[in-house]
């Protein structure tokens, strides 16, 4: 399995419920590692270029105006397989639908605040780490 790097948010209303840990140590027991990591108030501008692939869904408004609500923390998380695993870790965008004791079952509210994104493709994740991320921020294991 080939390493990769791929985007973690932690988003605002998991932020609020002070689990940042816990889904660190989730992360971490599943043998991902925090290549880099920050906590922001996301602007308005930065998180729409971010969604820019929803600019024409109906939620996007009301999804720009969550994340932009209170602070998240950005992550780089590299791994075996990073992108995939953390999709499985995550669960299902919906968290009614989402696997028992994934973190979108464990922390999420609904739809819209469902706890946590992850990169959906080595490609996205390429573009969303570079979007938050300079080369300097992020760190390897040795
Ligand atoms: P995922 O994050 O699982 O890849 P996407 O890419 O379909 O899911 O959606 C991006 C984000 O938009 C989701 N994480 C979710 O918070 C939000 N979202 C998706 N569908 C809806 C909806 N019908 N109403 C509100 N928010 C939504």
């Amino acid at each position: 399995m080939s390493k990769e790097i791929t985007l973690s948010i932690i988003k605002p209303n998991a932020v609020k419920k002070n689990v940042i840990g816990e889904i660190i140590s989730i992360f971490e027991k599943n043998n991902l590692q925090i290549a880099a990591a920050k906590k922001v108030l996301l602007s308005k501008e930065l998180c729409q270029e971010f969604y820019a692939e929803h600019k024409e869904r109906p939620f996007f408004e009301e999804l720009v105006e969550f994340m932009t609500s209170a602070p998240v923390i950005l992550m780089a998380l590299s791994g075996d397989n990073a992108v995939n695993l953390n999709r499985e870790i995550m669960g299902a965008t919906n968290p009614s639908e989402a696997k028992p004791g994934s973190l979108r079952a464990l922390y999420g509210d609904s739809l819209g605040e469902n706890a946590v994104h992850g990169s959906d493709s080595l490609e996205s994740a390429k573009r969303e780490v570079t979007l938050f991320f300079n080369d300097s921020e992020i760190t390897l294991p040795m």
